[in-house]
Order: structure tokens, then sequence, then C-alpha cells
């Protein structure tokens, strides 16, 4: 696989410019929808994605804005989790609608929140919400004020994770529009770049951002990601399979396949808290517990390849409910728990370490 290398790009406009990489718009395998059974990307195994599911922890009641170009909600793996509202197009490409006729927006949907149907493929949060915030537009590029206007109107919407997987030069407007997103709560998750050694894109590189590298499937940094000192955490990021426009699949490379890998991960947990009726994290306190709870890849400690490491929800999760005690009413439970679960001591470790479990009581 050649992966060229990029840099941060502006245009003779006015405007900076964000692009996605070329090379993710050329998938390596494109596959039809009946070659597949509810298939699970290799990127499942190593963030313990299935444990998590098999408890219950699925997404359900989160909702994630795709910020791409747009998201094929045509799509049978797609459709049943479309979001109610804050679909929106803010690119001067075919203005009247959000679908996606480049593929990213929609690849990247999917590994946050295909749908369980039995068919296809599984998502990180197959029970999430997607919102599409058409910010790249039909050629995958897109410029500053739609950006940070799409930014905003996903935050104003109801997302409450932004994943963002494109890069371009800093921009104080655009910092701006990811604080204000913050600020109403977001969580907002961000791309590295496809740069290797060529430095950290923006977004992913303001301290705001929860920054993603690309690891491979020995959980090595992928040749192409960006590295730099902005690195928050790793993920997933090489042939990744994923749901592809006209009820396809495809493998994709990036670290934008990486970021909506993070943005899922976050989604379970989101999704956990909620129902739990526990507080919400600001993005620095998850941007922290995230790292703390990294699997750690490459040389020892945060290293400029892969971050902090590996996401590991499970152990984010651990952390969150054991640093935060589950409330204990006398009932009723919310929703979902209306078993003898009372701390995620009965469930962690051993449990989350591999081995089978029954589903919630
Ligand atoms: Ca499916
Ligand atoms: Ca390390």
């Amino acid at each position: 696989m050649n992966f060229p290398r990029l840099i941060p790009t502006y245009s003779d406009e006015l405007e900076p410019i964000y692009r996605i990489p070329p090379e993710e718009l050329i998938p390596e395998v494109v596959l039809r929808a009946d070659r597949l059974a509810e298939e699970r990307d290799w990127g499942h195994l190593p963030l313990q994605l299935r444990e998590l599911h098999e408890r219950g922890i699925r997404g359900e009641g989160v909702t994630i804005a795709i910020c791409d170009t747009g998201i094929d909600f045509t799509h049978p793996d797609l459709a049943p989790n479309k979001a109610a509202n804050g679909h929106r197009n803010f690119t001067s490409s075919a203005r009247d609608d959000y679908r996606d006729r480049v593929g990213h927006g929609t690849h990247c949907a999917g590994i946050v929140a295909a749908a369980d149907t039995g068919d296809g493929i599984l998502g990180s949060a197959p029970d999430a919400k997607l919102m599409a915030v058409k910010v790249l537009n039909d050629r995958g590029a897109g410029a500053s004020s739609w950006i940070n206007a799409g930014t905003r109107h996903a935050a104003d919407a109801g997302a409450e994770i932004l994943s963002q997987s494109f890069g371009g030069g800093e921009d104080p407007e655009s910092l701006a529009a990811i604080r204000y997103a913050i600020a109403k709560g977001c969580w907002v998750v961000a791309a590295a770049g496809n740069a290797g050694h060529g430095g950290i894109d923006y977004p992913g590189g303001y301290p705001e951002s929860i920054c993603v590298a690309a690891c491979d499937e020995d959980l090595a940094v992928a040749p192409f990601s960006s590295r730099g000192k902005a690195l928050d955490l790793a993920a997933p990021g090489v042939s990744i399979l994923s749901t592809y426009p006209g009820n396809r699949y495809a493998r994709l490379s990036g670290t934008s396949m990486a970021t909506p890998y993070v943005a899922g991960c976050l989604a379970l947990v989101r999704g956990e808290l909620k129902k739990r009726g526990l507080p919400i994290p600001s993005q620095a306190e998850i941007e922290r517990l995230s790292r703390e709870t990294a699997k750690d890849l490459d040389a020892p400690g945060f290293d400029t390849n892969t971050g902090f490491g590996l996401i590991q929800p499970v152990k984010l999760l651990e952390k969150l409910l054991g640093t935060t005690p589950p409330p204990n009413p006398p009932g009723p439970w919310p929703s979902g728990y209306t078993g003898v679960i009372t701390t995620i001591e009965e469930y962690d470790r051993g449990v989350f370490q591999g081995r089978k479990v029954s589903a919630v009581p």
C-alpha cells in the first residue's frame, strides 16, 4: 500500500481548506452485503467491543455527529441508526441534501454505529444514533467556515460526540467552534492525519481535541499515521471494514478510520453513564481518563507514534464507575438494570479479560 505524504493545505482563497487524504478515497476492496453476516472488523478484538456489547453496553441513547462527506442513510446497515434530526449540509455541493457521494463519511459512520441488523457488519456502538453533518464537499474538501458552522450546529442539534476525520492548518475560528461544542458538553475526537513524520493536522493538533493515531492489527503504528506530541490515543486504522455507499462494504486505511473507532468507544462509555444516571465528564476529563486507561503501545509511556496508547473502553468504564460510585437508590433501577448488578466489580477484570459472560441479569 502506498501512502503519499500529506501536509496541511491552504487554498489561494482566504479560507483554510480541510481535506480527506486522497488515498482514503480508494478502497482496498469493495464487498456486496450478501458476502457478510454481521461481521466484526478486526478492530473489535483489541478494543474488547464484543465483551461490552454482550453486557448490553451498545451506545444506546447517544448521538454521534459524523462531520464528513455526509452519510448514505439508504444503506441498510445505517438506516436504523439515523438520528431524528440534525442532518445538515454546510457545503456548496448539492445543497439540498447531506448524502455522501464520496464514501468517506459513510465508512466512518459504519465504524461508529453500523446496526445490529443480522447481516453486513456491526459497528462499535451498534445502538447509537448517527448525525450526518456534511462539511466536506463531493470532492472531499471543506472550507473552514463550513466546518466551523457544522461543528456548532452539531453541538446545538444534540450531538454528544463529534467525529472529525479531516485535516488542515491551524485556524482560530476552528478552535473557537471546537471550544463552543466542548462548552456544550460534547466530546470532540479528531484524526492525527496521514502525514507520517510530516506533522499533525488540525483540528487534531489542538490540545482541546482528542487526537487519534492509527495502528495495525499487530498494534504497531501505521506508517502513514502522523507523529507528534499532540497525540492522545491510538485506535485501529489499517484495512478497516465498514459500510460504503450503494449497499456495499469496503476496507479503508487511515487515521480517519481510527477516529470513529475512538468516537464509538466513547459512545459506549457515555451511553452507560447516561443509563446509570451518572454525570457526564467534561472533554478534558474524558481525555485524561482515556489516556490513563489506554494500553501502552510502542515505546514505554507516552510516545509520538501512538500517544498514550490504544483506547480501552472496558478499563475506561471501570475507572469511571469505580471512581464515581453508581447510585444505590431503593429503586426503580435505571432501564436495563433491574437485577443485582451493584458495581462494575461484579463483572470486571477476569470477566472482561476474555472470559465469556452471560447477559446482564
Ligand atoms: Ca449490521
Ligand atoms: Ca507508548
